[in-house]
């Protein structure tokens, strides 16, 4: 019952995240292709309906970086995530950067980190 209620809250929130999307940074061209190149080195591990999840979601599109995400909840990503991160806890920002990947957990500490990377 618990589960079914975290799930409904967490709908509603994607909703209202939705609908008050915030708006994406402009920037000149060449600075776009640098926060880009930084995207590339960035996969977020994620629930659709996860509250942080969202919260990090929003915070990839204020400051327009287009890090790709993936479903932890599919057993491929999940495995991934407890082997290269410690645990099945999301949202966690995967950094590959140097061939070595460092795993970040904690929405703000992620959100911290992009902004720092986009700045
Ligand atoms: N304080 C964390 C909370 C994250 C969290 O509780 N995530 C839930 C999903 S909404 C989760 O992965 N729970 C599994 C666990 O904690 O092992 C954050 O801000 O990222």
């Amino acid at each position: 019952m618990l589960k079914v209620i975290r799930l409904v809250l967490g709908y509603i929130i994607v909703a209202i995240s939705f609908i008050t999307s915030p708006r994406k940074a402009k920037r000149p061209v060449e600075q776009q292709a640098q926060v880009n190149k930084v995207a590339e080195g960035l996969t977020l591990y994620q629930f659709y309906a996860c509250p942080f999840c969202v919260k990090v979601r929003r915070a990839m599109r204020r400051l327009n970086i287009p890090v790709a995400t993936l479903n932890a909840q599919q057993a491929e990503h999940k495995t991934a995530l407890l082997e290269g991160g410690g645990r099945v806890k999301v949202p966690c920002l995967r950094i590959v950067e140097n061939g070595s990947s460092q795993w970040l957990y904690e929405s703000k500490e992620i959100v911290a980190y992009l902004e720092q990377r986009c700045a």
